[in-house]
């Protein structure tokens, strides 16, 4: 087993409790402000962006720091055309079928429906896989410990740090979404855990009327 190195903790910052709270307060309220968007612009985006949030999503905790993810960002629109046509053909599944009365009930106040045209119109989406497993040089398996809970945290960094560089996503998750791993071509061990659509709002973006619940309904404090 390769013996751990350890460094001095020399990144960690203290704040006296007054910044402390005003600190969490401003981020609280910076981050209130993300709205899920459904209507995206056509502006580009700079690239540079975009990795560098990936950078900043790629700074996850993970379980045994394998950090299990990758994110193919796609801005090429033939393939942005084949992802629309393929998650379109999922959705109308989804929604006319596969769907129980009581998940489309839940979903009314949303207004979606099997229409996509986000996934063609927005700069960039982003796919983002989890690896349960991998191969490494030596051609040997390696198993990856909380592989979707890691990817999820990743996920959440990602959105954060898009809602910070000025840019509005969208969760979306076609389902099934395995048709992601024949067009853009990766391999099978990599999972596709969501399909993040990236830009900037459209010029009237509407979005819906909703609440986040309160901090008594979400937290106990025992
Ligand atoms: N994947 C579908 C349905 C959908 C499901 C949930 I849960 C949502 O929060 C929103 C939509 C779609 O994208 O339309």
């Amino acid at each position: 087993m390769p013996k751990s190195k350890f460094i001095p903790l020399a990144s960690f910052k203290k704040y006296p409790p007054d910044e402390m709270i005003s600190r969490s307060q401003e981020f609280y309220k910076f981050l209130k402000k993300r709205r899920t968007v459904r209507d995206f612009s056509e502006k580009v985006v700079p690239l540079e962006v975009i990795e560098n949030c990936i950078l900043t999503a790629g700074t996850a905790p993970s379980g045994a720091n394998l950090q299990p993810w990758h994110f193919a960002v796609v801005s090429n629109p033939e393939i942005k055309k084949k992802i629309r046509i393929a998650a379109e053909e999922e959705e109308k599944e989804f929604y006319s079928n596969r769907a129980p009365k009581e998940w489309l009930d839940a979903l009314a106040h949303l207004g979606t429906d099997e229409h996509k045209p986000f996934l063609e119109s927005a700069p960039y989406l982003i796919a983002i896989f989890s690896k349960s497993y991998e191969f490494l040089q030596d051609g040997n398996k390696v198993k990856n410990y909380y592989a979707q809970e890691s990817t999820g945290i990743a996920c959440g960094m990602l959105i954060t740090a898009l809602h910070n560089a000025g840019l509005a996503s969208l969760t979306h998750t076609p389902s099934p979404m395995n048709f992601l791993n024949e067009v853009l071509e990766r391999p099978k061990n990599e999972r596709p855990f969501l399909l993040l659509v990236v830009g900037y709002p459209a010029k009237n973006a509407k979005v819906p009327d909703i609440q986040k619940k309160k901090l008594k309904e979400i937290a106990s404090f025992i």
